[in-house]
């Protein structure tokens, strides 16, 4: 089993519990282990399987967790989540999926009104049956209409880091058929987009059968949904959907760009090619009848009078001008990331200490790190107030004493109140190494307010930079109405820093800002916003998506060496637009 797998069991009993009004502790360890499981860098059924390791070692798995575990790893299933099913009419928890809906509202529709799933409450909220319950109202109903046209918009999409894991996975298993040459997964997943809606995996053999024989025992397979003698389609445990195609070895390289995309990518290069006399599907570029390219990519792009373009880039947006003038950026790698800008530890919500945060870091390869845990007015993740702040960056000092060879910048990440002002003095933060401000609060502010706020933070000089600048949740919650073109411009005024958050989820700024970034001059920070060591690794997502923003590691800060970074750090806080 692969661990989202895992993960959506434990996901799900947390879900059912907490409709059901189950004590938020309980509730919470679930939710706990779903995401310890989901972020493991190995199998947890390796773990499992393994007699000299322990599931108890993992953070916040107890004995009880840890039986769970092994009943789902060896079943692939818990008789508790059948249970909770029998409780819970099965459409009430993709309520849940509804922005401002929580469980007990949840409940609420159900019992009131006898809501049952999204299409019982599309219907509730048009005829406004909604607002005429207690404890909703007109603009409750209206929210939930609006939430509605979001919802549908990105529904049955998973996020990147959701589907690396079955990519992955299901190019491990494939390989073990011997008749098999070359496999790689195209479409969005190869473009690394945020989301991905289904697997395309290519595939060259000297025969099908075999192949496909072995993708119907793949063990992340929940149905065949056809299969011909060059196409196959599954779908995955997980819901998402899986074509393998068979091409031959000499249209391996056409194949593969036709089927990368984008189709908007696509259209241009065929536009090309038949400006040229020639013609480019799936099997080749063909002049009249006659092959004169396919075997590998490279080909397929000279044949039209271009250099390779990397695959994050085919988007349409600019990319087949940049390489008919020889312009395609160098794009930034992983291996060019010296340090992570953005992390929480014990002192607030994250779930690791200080000391385990560091080693985690310098196990990396991290030159530096910036510990940078929420300020008082997060409450809920108990923020620090000037005093705790000053004793945590004592702390700081204190236990990066003893560890040699990374640097460990003190930090925090600053709320940008309600009202505009900042949570913390000027003072206490100039005592700081690293300032990320964010908005968590007020999200909903109409656009000139929540535009305002944003940019009081980029005009203070003891701000280094803004933590996702839009605050979306991927398929969960809409940006803020922020004016983005006005805040990329006093960004760029006053040489304030723009993050990519890498949480999976949010990757924000997105991909679309960031090569509007890039036209401004304004430099982007990646930070994993890790809330645990296994957190760190997001740090391969915000480099895919400043990747798709056309990013080259000179426009990120964290590529620098840290006499670089310390140097920039300074011109910012002396910086006057
Ligand atoms: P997704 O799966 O929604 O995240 O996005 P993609 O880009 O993976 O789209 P998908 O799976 O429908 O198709 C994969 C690629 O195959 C797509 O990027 C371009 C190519 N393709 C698929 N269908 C067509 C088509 O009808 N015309 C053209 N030109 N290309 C297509
Ligand atoms: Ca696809
Ligand atoms: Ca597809
Ligand atoms: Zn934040």
């Amino acid at each position: 089993m692969e661990n989202p797998e895992v993960a959506m069991v434990f996901e799900e009993i947390a879900d059912l519990l907490e409709i059901l009004g189950e004590n938020p502790f309980r509730v919470r360890a679930y939710r706990n282990a779903a995401r310890t499981v989901r972020e493991l860098p190995e199998p947890v059924e390796e773990i499992v399987r393994n007699p000299n390791r322990k599931l108890e070692d993992l953070p916040g798995i107890g004995k009880d967790l840890a039986e769970k575990i092994r009943i789902i790893v060896q079943t692939g299933d818990h008789p508790m989540r059948q249970e909770l099913r029998e409780k819970v009419p099965p459409g009430l928890r993709e309520l849940l999926d509804v922005p401002g809906l929580g469980p007990k509202r949840a409940w609420a529709l159900y019992e009131k009104l006898g809501v049952k799933s999204i299409e019982d409450l599309k219907k509730a909220a048009q005829e406004h049956r909604i607002q005429r319950l207690r404890g909703f109202g007109a603009k409750t109903e209206r929210a939930i209409l609006e939430a509605l046209e979001h919802l549908e918009q990105v529904q049955r999409r998973v996020y990147l880091a959701e589907a690396k894991v079955f990519a992955e996975s299901v190019v491990r298993h494939l390989r073990e058929v011997p008749e098999l040459h070359q496999i790689e997964v195209a479409g969005s997943y190869r473009r690394r987009k945020e989301t991905v809606g289904d697997l395309d995996v290519l595939v060259t053999c000297d025969r099908s059968a075999p192949v496909m024989d072995r993708l119907a025992q793949y063990p992340a397979l929940a149905d065949v949904l056809a299969r011909g003698d060059t196409k196959m389609s599954i779908r995955l445990k997980n819901g998402m959907q899986l074509d393998l195609r068979v091409v031959p070895d000499e249209s391996y390289g056409a194949a593969l760009q036709y089927f990368t995309g984008s189709q908007a990518h696509n259209i241009q290069i065929r536009r090309m090619a038949q400006e040229k006399g020639l013609k480019v599907n799936e099997y080749g570029v063909f002049r009249g009848d006659k092959r004169i390219a396919g075997k590998t990519e490279e080909e397929v792009y000279a044949a039209v009078g271009l250099p390779w373009i990397p695959p994050e880039l085919r988007e349409a947006r600019g990319e087949i001008e940049w390489a008919l003038q020889g312009r395609l950026p160098k794009l930034v790698e992983l291996h060019d990331i010296r340090g992570d800008l953005h992390m929480h530890t014990t002192a607030t919500d994250g779930r690791a200490s200080i000391e385990e945060m560091i080693l985690a870091c310098k196990e990396m390869g991290y030159q530096y790190m910036a510990i940078t845990d929420h300020s008082k007015r997060v409450t809920v993740a108990g923020g620090l107030d000037a005093k705790a702040l000053r004793a945590h960056w004592a702390e700081i000092d204190r236990i990066a004493g003893r560890i040699p060879g990374i640097t460990v910048l003190k930090g925090v990440e600053m709320d940008i109140l309600e009202d505009g002002s900042m949570d913390l003095p000027d003072d206490v933060v100039a005592e700081a190494d690293w300032v990320v401000a964010s908005v968590h609060y007020g999200q909903n502010q109409p656009r000139e307010q929540i535009t305002r706020r944003i940019l009081n933070a980029i005009k203070n000089p003891y701000v280094h930079c803004i933590g996702h600048p839009t605050g979306r949740l991927i398929g969960k919650r809409k940006p803020y109405e922020v004016d983005l073109d006005a805040v990329l411009k006093a960004a760029a005024d006053y040489g304030c820093f723009l993050e990519v958050n890498a949480q999976p989820s949010r990757l924000d700024l997105d991909d679309v800002a960031l090569l509007a970034a890039r036209e401004r001059g304004v430099l982007i920070a990646i930070g994993t916003d890790a809330h645990s060591i296994d957190e760190l690794r997001f740090m391969e997502f915000g480099v895919y998506q400043a990747r798709r923003g056309a990013l080259e590691a000179k426009h990120i800060i964290n590529t620098r060496p840290l006499k670089e970074l310390l140097k920039l750090l300074r011109q910012r806080r002396s910086s006057r637009a």
